[in-house]
Formats: structure tokens, C-alpha cells, sequence
């Protein structure tokens, strides 16, 4: 497996720079983040970035993400048009060499917590999702970070309005749709597409969620099937939902050879209904046991990006929530550990 690190481009305060002294550092994990959803990325930018991350040693290795346009969730005339550019998207990252595209199908939101900065008993602050807090928030009113920003009150009404149209069924109809036609363009440009579970991973909001469980990623492997359709298996938000075995998920899709990519962390689930923390990486301080993911992978060969996911701020970092520096390469040092003694046990 290859370690790998998110980078949110020039503007990120952990810079490449950084990035590149946490031991066995190899792959990055980025985006273009000026193009509006929708419009096609031109094959300069995306090469610019290479680029960029090439000039530091890295390798780009997985664009996370490429955004869907709401209108082809939504299943509208208008997402014929949107499906072509992402195609021609698709072709731009290929001919740049990117292997690997992270996206997810969560309408409107993508992940969502009620609290960003939440003081653990260690002092550190983590990211939570408290059941009772959310279910008496009102996404119409209601912006956090996390959110796309870039829509009024007005849209956003608008927007929930046109879901009430779209019940599960309709928003599988419509990810069928949306895999049917871009995955023939992704086996020509030799990029593996990688779909994000939602997050959390059950409907929120009264909005229909589809990549939640382990019956979801075999029904969503299955629209089309090949190696160029898999997943990006998060292990922590596939374990945000109490019913949900995250490692067996795993397990089921590198089986399947359908694993594309891995996000790495741990959420302590409170045991109050579905609420959870996001936790420290090691084992016994949430409710996954991370030797069993890593071993997984060993098992299975896994020759793909891995990146530590999430982090809690530490030290007095302060910075985008969930993306400070430290915590997330303590992570990276804790998987690089867990993959050595795995390798090695095996031997
Ligand atoms: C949160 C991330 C998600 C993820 C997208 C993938 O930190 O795990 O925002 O990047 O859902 O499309
Ligand atoms: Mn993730």
C-alpha cells in the first residue's frame, strides 16, 4: 500500500513541504478547487498541480474529488451536460497520468457533524456527530463548515425542495445513470473511480442516502461491473452507523478486488443511539480495530493509496478541522507501524 496525505493546494498551512518529512510519505491527495462544480477541469491545471506536488518528491496520486453536479443526483435534462464534462474531466486526469478519482453521490451535503471543535478529555478537539444535536438543526437555515457555502438561503431551499422528489430508489436510479455512462470514458483514460461512502452513513435530513452498508456496496459494485468501478472504503464512516462491521466491509470489497482507495481513521461510537467521536487512530481509543484493517490490506496485497483520514487537533494547532498536520502523521507513523509488524508476522 502506498501512504499517502490530503493537500488542499497552495493555500493549505500544512504545506507539501511538511508533508513530505512524515516518514514514508509518497503519495498526496488533492483537487482543483477554483472550478465550479460542473465545469470541465482544463488539463493545464491539473498538470500545474502535478507539477507542484513532483517539484517536492510526492506523487500526485488520487484526486479527491471530482464533485458531481447536483442536477445529475437530482436526475434533471439538464445532467447530460454535466456527465459529458465530467467525462472530459475523466480523459484530462488520464492523459496527466492520475490514477485514481475519489468522489462521492451525497445530495447536498457531504459529510456533517454538530460540532467541529469538541474538547475531548485530553484536551485535544475532535470533530462529533451528536444524534439528538442534529436532528434539531434545519439545513435550510443552518451553514457549517463542511458544507458547500456556496449557496443563498434561497438555493438551498430550492434545492431541498427538488430532493422531495428523489426517494432512495430515485437517487440509485440516478447514480446508475451517472456510473452507466462515465465508466466505459474511465477504463478508456485508465482512472479508477473510487465512490466515497456517505457520511454518515444513513439519511440525514430527511435526504436519501445509498452508500451506507455492505448490502449498498455489493448492489453499487454491481451497476457495473468492473475493477474501474470500486470504492473508496472509509473505514470511519462506514463504522458511524452502530450496524455497520467496517472491517468486514473491507474485507468484502478487496475480496471483490474493488477497493480503490482507503481512508483510515477511528470513531468512538457514545453508545447513545448513532452518535459518535472521531478518535485517535489507534485501536482501543475508538471502535475499530485498526490491526484488523491494516492486516486486511497486507493480506489482500493492497497496492493502492491509503491516507490517515480525519485528525483531531493537537498541540494547539488550530486550522481546518479534521486537517491539521499532527494528528493525522501520527496517524500515518501509527498505520506505517501496524503495516511492518503485519508484514513481517506474515513471513
Ligand atoms: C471529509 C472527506 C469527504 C470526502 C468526500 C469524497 O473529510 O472524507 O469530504 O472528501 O466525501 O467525495
Ligand atoms: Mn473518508
Amino acid at each position: 500500500m502506498q501512504m499517502s496525505f490530503r493537500w488542499y493546494g497552495t493555500s493549505d498551512p500544512v504545506s507539501l513541504d511538511y508533508i513530505r518529512q512524515i516518514p514514508n510519505m509518497k503519495g498526496i491527495v488533492s483537487a482543483i478547487y477554483d472550478i465550479p462544480v460542473g465545469e470541465v477541469w482544463p488539463l493545464e491545471k491539473i498538470q500545474e498541480l502535478k507539477q507542484q506536488v513532483e517539484d517536492k518528491g510526492l506523487e500526485l496520486s488520487v484526486i479527491e474529488s471530482v464533485p458531481v453536479h447536483e442536477d445529475i443526483k437530482l436526475g434533471k435534462p439538464s445532467r447530460d451536460k454535466y456527465i459529458e464534462n465530467y467525462k472530459q474531466t475523466l480523459r484530462n486526469l488520464g492523459e496527466a497520468g492520475i490514477p485514481v478519482v475519489c468522489y462521492n453521490f451525497m445530495p447536498v451535503f457531504d459529510w456533517t457533524r454538530s460540532d467541529l471543535n469538541y474538547e475531548l478529555e485530553d484536551g485535544s478537539h475532535a470533530l462529533i456527530f451528536d444524534e439528538e444535536e442534529v436532528n434539531k438543526m434545519d439545513p435550510r437555515t443552518l451553514s457549517l463548515p463542511g458544507w458547500d457555502e456556496s449557496y443563498t438561503a434561497e438555493e438551498m431551499n430550492q434545492l431541498m425542495d427538488e430532493y422531495k422528489e428523489v426517494d432512495t430508489e430515485k437517487l440509485w436510479e440516478n447514480l446508475e445513470y451517472f456510473i452507466k455512462a462515465i465508466m466505459p470514458t474511465a477504463e478508456e483514460a485508465d482512472v479508477k473511480m473510487a465512490i466515497h461512502p456517505d457520511d454518515p452513513p444513513y439519511s440525514i435530513f430527511g435526504l436519501p442516502r445509498v452508500i451506507t452498508n455492505k448490502e449498498a456496496l455489493n448492489r453499487f459494485i454491481n451497476l457495473y461491473d468492473s475493477k474501474y468501478n470500486g470504492v473508496t472504503a472509509c473505514v470511519g464512516s462506514y463504522a458511524s452507523d452502530p450496524k455497520n462491521d467496517a472491517v468486514a466491509m473491507l474485507k468484502d470489497m478487496l475480496e471483490k478486488d474493488r477497493v480503490n482507495f482507503v481512508h483510515a481513521r477511528n470513531v468512538k461510537l457514545t453508545g447513545e443511539g448513532k452518535s459518535f467521536e472521531e478518535s485517535a487512530h489507534l485501536s482501543k481509543m475508538g471502535s475499530i480495530d485498526m490491526y484488523e484493517v491494516v492486516k486486511a490490506l497486507s493480506d489482500h496485497g493492497f497496492e493502492g493509496s491509503i491516507r490517515p483520514d480525519h485528525g483531531r487537533m493537537i498541540w494547539g494547532e488550530t486550522g481546518k478541522p479534521g486537517y491539521g498536520l499532527y494528528d493525522r502523521a501520527l496517524g500515518a507513523t501509527y498505520l506505517n507501524g501496524l503495516y511492518e509488524a503485519v508484514q513481517k508476522a506474515g513471513k
